[in-house]
């Protein structure tokens, strides 16, 4: 079969290189194969230019952790040796002595409430990744519809796998950037965003390569109460065009067409929290500001959102981690403070969520996905006289 290596740039992939077969299926190729760890194999990306899927359909959510015992006696049943260590006071705890892949229904459900009260979950000496890419997004399944990630590649037969490969490559990172820490909550322009999520990272550089996540919930408390009355029932465009037009300008593939749709500002959980609910990697504006009132204000609150250092975390990757923390209650960043020479996987499933509302009144009430069809998409643009124009 004849192979035609196709490089496609850092920011999505690393320097690795990839081979795409006839069939436009475009596969890691062998010599960075062998810089990975043998439990990355199973998980790495890979596309197929063909693999179309059409916008998502409104759903509702019926959060697992509604329907959780108080007590989590399933979770930790009395019997057992646990350590948990919680890495700052309200967001974040390390838990030894349980295996993800042994907990039955209940505990599962448990698992959800423990996530939305401590956000963030680590988990250590999991034999989950070990188990494989079923035994992953089965898993991950109990909390709802895995989502498919529009551009990200995806283990073969597991589209639900979101798998970034980065690193392996002697590009200097920071050559255009001062920084690229970039909090976001995942695919937050989707009219229902992601809840419960899986992230593990199966190939990580000798030093650094942490992630970093924020506590939405505080971050919300942060402000005076003031601001944050005048914040409710502000709502922002969330938008899916530039990581789309990304995929299109490295080579990459658009599986589904890009989605803006606008979500509260303060977003209230199921279970009642609230949260500031606005990101740097997907959030465009706020609805009823002139450009540079929305500028200034998205400005302040992504400024307060990564620089509360006060109100954030870092997890240290070591192997057989996996990390369960809810989407809507906290931001995320990669570190991309590790030898870029190394190359780095990272995997994660996670399920859609309810779509945002700022008033638990209006939970599950069906709403329209809002597909882009402007001239910022490039894959909407047309050559003037050109068939489509
Ligand atoms: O690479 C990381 O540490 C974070 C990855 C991430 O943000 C994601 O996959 O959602
Ligand atoms: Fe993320």
């Amino acid at each position: 079969m004849p192979v035609a290596y196709q490089n496609i740039p850092s920011a999505l992939t690393g320097g690795s290189k990839y081979k795409v077969d006839q069939k436009g299926g475009i596969t890691l190729d062998d010599a960075s194969k062998e810089k990975l760890n043998k439990q990355s194999i199973p998980y790495l990306p890979s596309w197929r230019k063909n693999e179309k899927y059409e916008p998502y359909e409104f759903i509702e959510y019926h959060d697992r952790a509604l329907k959780a015992d108080k007590d989590l006696t399933n979770l930790f049943p009395k019997d057992g040796k646990y350590e948990l260590e919680n890495l700052s006071p309200k967001f974040g705890t390390e838990i030894k002595g349980i295996q993800l892949s042994e907990l039955n229904d209940a505990a599962k459900d448990e698992l959800a409430l423990l996530a939305s009260q401590r956000g963030v979950l680590v988990f250590r000496d999991q034999d989950l990744i070990e188990k494989g890419p079923k035994a992953f997004t089965d898993f991950a399944k109990h909390y709802g519809e895995l989502h498919i990630h529009p551009t990200s590649g995806a283990p073969k037969e597991f589209p639900e796998i979101h798998s970034v490969l980065t690193g392996n490559t002697d590009e200097n990172p920071f050559s255009t950037k001062n920084s690229l820490i970039s909090f976001h909550s995942d695919v937050s322009y989707e009219l229902n965003p992601t809840g419960i999520s899986l992230l593990s990272v199966t190939n990580n550089p000798k030093a650094g390569g942490d992630t970093v996540f924020a506590d939405a919930r505080e971050a919300y408390n942060r402000l005076s109460p003031l601001f944050r009355e005048k914040l409710e029932d502000v709502y922002a465009l969330h938008t899916a065009v530039p990581q789309a037009n990304l995929a299109i300008v490295k080579g990459g593939v658009v599986k589904r067409h890009p989605v803006e749709n606008i979500h509260p500002i303060i977003r209230t959980t199921p279970t009642g929290d609230k949260v500031l609910y606005v990101n740097s990697a997907f959030t465009k504006s706020i609805v009823g500001l002139k450009a540079e009132e929305s500028e200034f204000l998205l400005k302040f609150l992504l400024d307060h959102i990564s620089g509360g250092h006060d109100f954030q975390i870092r997890v240290n990757w070591k192997p057989n981690s996996v990390v369960v923390w809810d989407n809507r209650i906290s931001s995320h960043s990669a570190i991309l403070d590790f030898d870029t020479n190394e190359p780095r996987l990272i995997i994660r499933a996670a399920a859609r969520a309810e779509r945002p509302v700022n008033n638990l009144a209006n939970l599950n009430k069906p709403d329209e996905n809002n597909v882009y069809e402007g001239p910022e998409y490039l894959g909407n643009r047309v050559e003037p006289g050109s068939a489509k124009a």
